[in-house]
């Protein structure tokens, strides 16, 4: 006999996954974790007795559930279920899947929707941080059809407009978790930073890049994904992750200047597949790094900014990402504080029914 666990798939951003409500999984970790490797088909590389789509990116679950906290209306919990290892690691966020999350828990009868538009406040619980989705609803009523585009999704969808205030160190403890804007590993110059989501940031062409490789190319360099990852686990330690070896963090971003009109031009391992297009928490911390004098990413980016309000392009293999900013103290890493960051997402209800595990 099989049994029938209520889950709806989801597209959030540029990422797909399955969404739960916590009271339909088991409370206890281990529990849940060996029943989401069966539910998705890991490990495999196929994920082929599984929901799993054979890619980090659509080997995702968010699980959600009403909060008991001050000011909050939902919790959300991501995990990545790892490809090809039996492994479940909420170590990291994911931006994209937080996309699905407020149409999720309207569905769910858990938010209330307003009229027009309604306003979803978000724990992020791993990494202890809150988000504002803001979702149309006619009527009461989830709108998925719109006419926002994102790269890396074909067509038009309802916009979700994403606002994050509190995610510097999110997991690292610091923005700036070695203390420095630059560091060296290895021979290459890299700046670890963790604005949501803890990235290390690589010079393209220190590597013999150009920096508009597809992702296919680079997966193919065995030397190169050698070297980032030698850089990887050393980097790990420095920005207090511990021992990253079976972590999905830190992604490491190799950045070159922009190619079609944006600030900065990006290609994430994220961390042994190289994403389609840039992760949101990602970009976000890309574009902070932009911000900073002497970083990595500074030597790129083309426009020089001052504190205030701007929205930074990053590039991507499929096209761009705008991440709109509110920063004070950019003249030195001391004073540097970043009080907004906001960005556009959608998300399509793909499915709601059982998954049988
Ligand atoms: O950085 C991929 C994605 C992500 C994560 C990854 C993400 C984020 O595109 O917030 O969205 O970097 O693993 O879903």
């Amino acid at each position: 006999m099989q049994t029938a666990i209520p889950c709806s798939i989801m597209r959030g951003g540029t990422s797909k996954g399955l969404y739960f409500l916590a009271s339909d999984l088991p409370s206890d970790s281990s529990k849940r974790d060996e029943l989401l490797l069966h539910i998705m088909g890991s490990p495999d590389t196929r994920q082929i007795d599984g929901l799993g789509g054979a890619h980090p990116l659509t080997s995702k679950v968010a699980i959600v559930e009403k909060s008991t906290r001050a000011n909050t209306d939902v919790d959300y919990l991501f995990l990545q279920v790892v490809v090809d290892k039996a492994v479940v690691s909420d170590t990291q966020n994911c931006g994209n899947l937080l996309a699905g999350v407020a149409p999720f828990a309207i569905e769910q009868g858990l938010v209330n929707a307003n009229e027009k538009t309604t306003d979803v406040r978000i724990h992020m619980l791993n990494t202890a941080a809150s988000a504002v989705a803001r979702v149309q609803t006619p009527n009461g009523k989830v709108r998925y059809k719109g006419e926002a585009e994102i790269d890396g999704v074909p067509g038009s969808a309802a916009p979700i407009t994403l606002d994050f205030l509190d995610i510097a160190g999110a997991n690292c403890g610091a923005l700036f978790p070695t203390g420095n804007a630059i560091d060296e590993i290895n021979g290459y110059s890299i700046t670890c930073i963790d604005n949501g989501m803890p990235v290390v940031i690589l010079d393209a062409s220190e590597f013999g890049l150009v920096g508009d490789e597809s992702p296919n190319m680079l997966e193919d360099n065995e030397d190169l994904k050698q070297k980032v990852e030698g850089i990887r686990l050393i980097a790990g330690e420095k920005m207090n992750l511990g021992d990253v070896t079976n972590k999905t963090i830190p992604k490491m971003s190799l950045v070159s200047p922009a190619k079609n009109g944006g600030v900065i031009n990006t290609r994430t391992f994220i961390p042994h597949r190289v994403h389609e297009a840039i992760g949101v928490l990602g970009s976000v911390s890309v574009a902070s790094a932009c911000v900073l004098k002497g970083t990595v990413a500074y030597r790129y980016a083309n426009q020089n900014f001052s504190d205030g309000e701007f929205d930074i392009v990053v590039e991507h293999p499929t096209g761009q990402f705008t991440v709109e900013m509110q920063v004070s103290g950019v003249t030195q890493l001391s004073t540097y504080k970043i009080h907004r960051s906001a960005l556009l997402r959608t998300a399509r209800l793909l499915m709601v029914g059982s998954a049988m595990a």
